[in-house]
């Protein structure tokens, strides 16, 4: 089936120059970019976007992290595309990430792993919601 989901290159990333090297693995897996902006997240935004995580220890050294300079925002479309997301991406901890993936080639650590994706179908819909609502509205 073919699905939408949502993707972040993250403050990391960006700092090392890395948004056209990871867009162009997206894109060489087969991932349509359908809508993109470089956003600067507010404290709210990355609250509100995280909340589900807020009663762990790394959360507000997350959010910190998160509005500590520009993402990008993606929203990427193709067959299974939630489940081949976190496939490009590796686990989240770059330690066991698989070779290959974005995560073990680039990702600092478990914090600053460079890249986000939706983990679910409800979540893609809810984090594309959150910063695409337009998106949403229109197709
Ligand atoms: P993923 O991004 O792989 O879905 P989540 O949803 O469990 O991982 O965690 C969201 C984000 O929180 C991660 N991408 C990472 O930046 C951060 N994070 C998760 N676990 C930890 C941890 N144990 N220590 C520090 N940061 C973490």
């Amino acid at each position: 089936m073919v699905e939408k989901t949502l993707s972040i290159i993250k403050p990391d990333a960006v700092e090392r120059n890395l948004i056209g090297t990871i867009i162009a693995k997206f894109e060489k897996e087969g991932f349509k970019v359908l809508a993109m902006r470089l956003h600067h997240l507010t404290k709210d935004e990355a609250k509100d976007f995280y909340i589900e995580h807020k009663e762990k220890p790394f959360y507000n050294s997350l959010v910190e992290y998160m509005t500590s300079g520009p993402v990008v925002l993606m929203v990427l479309e193709r067959e299974a595309a939630i489940a081949k997301n976190r496939e490009v991406m590796g686990a989240t901890n770059p330690k066991n990430a698989a070779p290959g993936t974005i995560r073990a080639q680039h990702a600092l650590s478990m914090e600053k792993n460079s890249v986000h994706g939706s983990d679910s179908p409800s979540s893609a819909a809810r984090e594309i919601e959150f910063f695409f609502s337009d998106l949403i509205r229109c197709c």
